[in-house]
């Protein structure tokens, strides 16, 4: 594919977070039947997901993901294409875990070569610790494993600058002079066509076509400010605790230091 036209923004990077994974549910007659045709032998329903913070569209900059999923599973590659505020997913069943390849594929005004995830579907509660395991199986037996990931587009093209920061607001002049303009238009790339304003807000105010999280945790929205505050905290006591162990060990080795030369001094006097 040629290079869009154009120049590239020297100096600058754009990111934009994301979250991927699965979820997955074992059936259940009442919560979740199996569906009518599903082999015998699947035990689970499950779902591979790309999709924007807090569910913000993302196919302004990601156009589509291919999944590649098991080869026991028929038509095990699936390209999808993105539709305008929707995640880019897939709904299976089956019996096992197995690694999913996630392809993505950006926008054309970027110039950027597609990028492989891999993401290991899980279907079995997991954990650290027990605890982890029984706080997954209280929950219907329903297991999350999603990860929190940055786009990072380095120097981006202007065209595809402009198209990355188009949802921020307008600053009053701004708005006037694209009044006055009649909102034709903007510098570089889209010459006489309209430039698609956004602007919007999703519900946990996460501005479109921006960088930002939600400030605080919303039901099946774990990426945000607070989470991020939380784990600063916990990085900051295991940090402390490792500051004190440290100290610790210092001060026997100083005793031990200590006893040593008193032990030389000793045996230099007996001999
Ligand atoms: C395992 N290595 O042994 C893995 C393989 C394959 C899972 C897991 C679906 C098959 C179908 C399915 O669950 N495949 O659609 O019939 O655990």
């Amino acid at each position: 594919m040629a290079p869009p036209a154009g120049k590239r923004v020297k100096g600058v990077q754009v990111f934009r977070p994301f979250v991927y994974g699965t979820t997955a549910r074992p059936f259940d007659e009442k919560t979740n039947p199996k569906p009518p045709g599903a082999p015998d032998d699947h035990t689970h329903s499950w779902t591979v997901f790309v999709k924007g913070i807090d569910d913000v569209d993302i196919t302004y900059w990601l156009r589509r993901v291919q999944f590649k999923l098991h080869e026991s599973i028929p038509n095990h590659v699936r390209m999808m294409e993105g539709e305008k505020g929707k995640p880019f997913s897939i709904n299976e069943t089956g019996w096992g875990e197995f690694e999913i390849t996630i392809k993505l594929y950006y926008a054309a005004e970027s110039g950027e070569k597609p990028q492989t995830l891999y993401h290991h579907l899980r279907l079995h509660p997991y954990g650290r610790t027990e605890e982890e395991k029984e706080t997954m199986r209280l929950n219907g037996g329903e297991v999350i494993s999603w990860t929190y990931e940055e786009q990072i587009f380095n120097e981006p093209y202007e065209a595809f600058y402009d198209i990355l920061v188009s949802g921020a607001p307008l600053t009053p002049a701004a708005q006037a002079a694209a009044n006055k303009s009649g909102g034709k238009g903007g510098k570089g790339g889209s010459k006489g066509k309209e430039k698609e304003q956004t602007g919007g807000r999703s519900e946990g105010g996460v501005l479109e076509r921006s960088a930002m999280i939600p400030m605080v945790n919303r039901p099946g929205q774990p990426f945000s400010r607070e989470t991020e505050q939380l784990e600063a905290q916990k990085l900051r006591e295991a940090r402390a605790k490792v500051d004190e162990m440290a100290a610790k060990v210092r001060e026997e080795m100083e005793k031990k230091q200590q006893r040593l030369a008193e032990l030389k001094s000793e045996n230099s006097n007996t001999t």
